[in-house]
């Protein structure tokens, strides 16, 4: 059995069709495909390093649609980190961070540990690329707006920046862990 100090859980969210299941399948080794298949809700596992620690990252991906309530669910109670997605080749997908999923969240979480993501960032290198797309200092001034503890863009496309997601993830929960630790023992004086 897995030691739970070593078990990391996730959740991905955002719009939908942004690319956050590519997100996943690229960290889980899988190869890339053009095929869109909408997702319900899916769990996954994979592994990051970290301290030469093994850890065991599991990863809930949600579907793309602004249902009011999604984060109500019992499944995020042992959520360690919230990954916020959108895509640098869809405004909606930004607009819709600020607009919905960071209210919905709060809603049910207070302080969330969030990272940032910019997916499909290839898509800014293309040359018919959409004159409107997301630029990078975007989202460093949206990282900020919603205290998100980290910014990073990514593309499963190109295989670019994924794993640090997941290791961020993991660095995140390990420090948070080791900070709660330190308080209660100083609370209780060992
Ligand atoms: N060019 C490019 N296309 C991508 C990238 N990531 C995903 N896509 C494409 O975008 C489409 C949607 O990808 P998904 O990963 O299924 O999107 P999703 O956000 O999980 O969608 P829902 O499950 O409906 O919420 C697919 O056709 C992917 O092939 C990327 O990094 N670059
Ligand atoms: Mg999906």
């Amino acid at each position: 059995m897995l030691h739970k100090q070593r078990k990391v859980s996730c959740a991905i969210f955002g719009d939908g069709m942004i690319g956050k299941s590519a997100l996943i399948k690229a960290f889980l080794g899988e190869k890339f495909s053009h095929q869109y298949i909408a997702t319900t809700s899916e769990t996954h596992n994979g592994c990051v390093r970290y301290e030469g620690e093994k850890y065991n990252v599991e990863i809930t991906d949600l579907a793309g649609e602004r249902e009011e309530g999604v984060f109500s669910n019992d499944q995020f109670r042992n959520t360690d980190v919230f990954i916020v997605c959108y895509s640098v080749n869809d405004r909606e997908s930004f607009d819709g961070i600020r607009s919905f999923w960071i209210p919905e969240l709060c809603k049910q979480r207070n302080k969330p540990k969030i990272v940032l993501v910019g997916l499909q960032s290839d898509g800014r290198l293309k040359e018919n690329a959409m004159e409107n797309h997301v630029s990078y200092m975007e989202g460093l001034l949206l990282q900020h707006e919603i205290k998100a503890i980290d910014f990073v863009e990514s593309s499963a496309f190109l295989g670019s920046n994924i794993n640090c997601i997941f290791e961020s993830v993991v660095d995140i929960t390990v420090k948070h862990r080791k900070k709660r630790m330190f308080l209660l023992k100083r609370a209780f004086g060992r």
